[in-house]
């Protein structure tokens, strides 16, 4: 027999089925039994009237633990108690796998437990409805940009995570012992979506694991995350780079709003805002609109998480987008790949793009020109020709360029008003972290 899930029930009414699960919650009395099983889908309800079903499963039920894997074969009937309507009277009932007991977390989501705690046990975490509803929506979300991206005539690449430089400012490496020699673990493929924009493909995409050695400890901060990163040729300047990001936002939300509509509601009770146009501020009229709600930001620094969220906030009320792109951000607090705009070197053609007052996307148009890139390495201190792999892209034939690059934890996180970026990753990595 077939196994069915427990969404199908309802095609089944009066049929035999055969359905298997975890254990959720045991109800004996005197002469009934309940069962509760859950499965990816969600619960089935087993009922075992001690009349009128066989003396030993009556018997086994008894000593069932929660979290047992079960197997039971039984005539789904309509019932007016069962949450979905429908429940099973069993003719066998197979123990799979019999759980210890107790759980060292309580998986109904009846008590609440430490995240910390969570993690420790994150297999047991997960066997709650509303936390599987994450992941169906992080996978979907996955797939929507590779078909975003695939239908909009990019290319879809995979770059070493094992490397020798790295280009991001700030992000710090880790050291990888390569058979004696000193090597990376790669901290964007900044270099290599580049690379292959010039090596012809034009446009390019790769989502793939980035690696950061930052010791923050916060909400929004892992060591280990997911990146969408792409990569795109002749452009005229950084807003055809935030068009592309805006039209993947849109089929994004689109896309999840028809394929995961379950989803969403059981976790944010609605589907998503489907953005229409995305406001874009540069980080100067910005730091204005923050100044005017009394957060002064100096002229030369990035926006703090408060001011992020402030500015979230000011963008809703004045605009209605959840959305918002910064653009023109301070020289000093940009890589030295970005391009400078002619009439002013104090800012870089580069922009952010915040969702719900959280930073997903960081994106620019590339310096191209060599002499140009060497002469702002310079300034940052960096002796381009010591980084031959990368200054070769730009020395036979480059073409103008920009890219983003986008944390996938960081969408589900801003998408589903997480509290922390370790609910929307399945066993996350940050400074403390290094378990299971
Ligand atoms: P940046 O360093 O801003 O830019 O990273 C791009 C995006 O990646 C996410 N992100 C993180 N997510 C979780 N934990 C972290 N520690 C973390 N750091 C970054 C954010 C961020 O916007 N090469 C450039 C991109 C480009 O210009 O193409 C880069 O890596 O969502």
């Amino acid at each position: 027999m077939q196994r069915i899930h427990s969404s199908d029930l309802k095609n089944y009414l009066n049929k035999k089925v055969l359905v298997s699960g975890w254990i959720q919650d045991i109800r004996i009395l005197s002469n009934i039994i309940f069962l509760v099983i859950k499965d990816r889908e969600g619960f089935i309800q087993i009922f075992l009237p001690k009349n009128k079903v066989k003396e030993e499963l009556f018997n086994l039920c008894k000593n069932l633990t929660k979290e047992s894997v079960i197997q039971v074969i039984g005539i789904v009937l309509k019932s007016k108690q069962a949450k979905l309507g429908f429940e099973i009277i069993p003719e066998s009932i197979q123990v799979l796998s019999l759980a210890n007991t107790p759980t060292p977390i309580d998986t109904s989501g009846k008590i609440n437990s430490d995240l910390s705690v969570r993690l420790d046990h994150r297999f047991l975490d997960l066997r709650n409805p509303k936390r599987i509803a994450i992941f169906k929506i992080r996978s979907k979300t996955a797939l929507l940009v590779s078909e975003f991206f695939d239908s909009n005539g990019f290319i879809n690449i995979n770059t070493p995570k094992i490397t020798t430089t790295g280009v991001e400012s700030g992000a710090e490496l880790f050291e990888v012992n390569y058979f004696g020699r000193k090597a990376f673990l790669a901290q964007s493929p900044q270099i290599y979506k580049q690379m292959m924009v010039a090596a012809g493909l034009e446009k390019v995409y790769e989502i793939g694991a980035v690696f950061r050695a930052e010791k923050s400890h916060t909400t929004r901060h892992l060591t280990e995350f997911t990146g969408i990163d792409f990569e795109q040729a002749f452009i005229e300047s950084e807003q055809d780079i935030m068009d592309t990001n805006e039209n993947l936002m849109k089929f994004i939300i689109k896309g999840l709003n028809k394929q995961c509509k379950e989803q969403l509601e059981l976790i944010l009770g609605h589907t998503l805002i489907e953005p229409k146009k995305i406001p874009r501020i540069t980080m100067k009229e910005a730091k204005e609109m923050l100044a005017k709600k009394g957060k002064r930001l100096p002229e030369k620094e990035d926006f703090d998480p408060e001011a992020e969220k402030m500015l979230g906030e000011i963008i809703k009320k004045e605009f209605d987008s959840d959305f918002v792109f910064v653009y023109l951000y301070p020289w000093e607090k940009r890589p030295f790949y970005h391009m400078l705009p002619e009439n002013d070197k104090s800012v870089t053609k580069s922009f952010d793009l915040l969702w719900n007052g959280l930073e997903i996307a960081t994106g620019a148009q590339r310096e191209h020109r060599y002499e140009i890139l060497k002469e702002q390495a310079k300034r940052k201190g960096i002796d381009l020709d010591q980084m031959k792999d990368y200054a070769n892209i730009f020395k036979y034939g480059c073409p103008p360029h920009g890219g983003t690059g986008l944390g996938l934890d960081r969408i589900i996180e801003a998408m589903l008003c997480l509290d922390n970026i370790r609910e929307g990753i399945l066993l996350p990595r940050d400074p403390l972290r290094l378990n299971p």
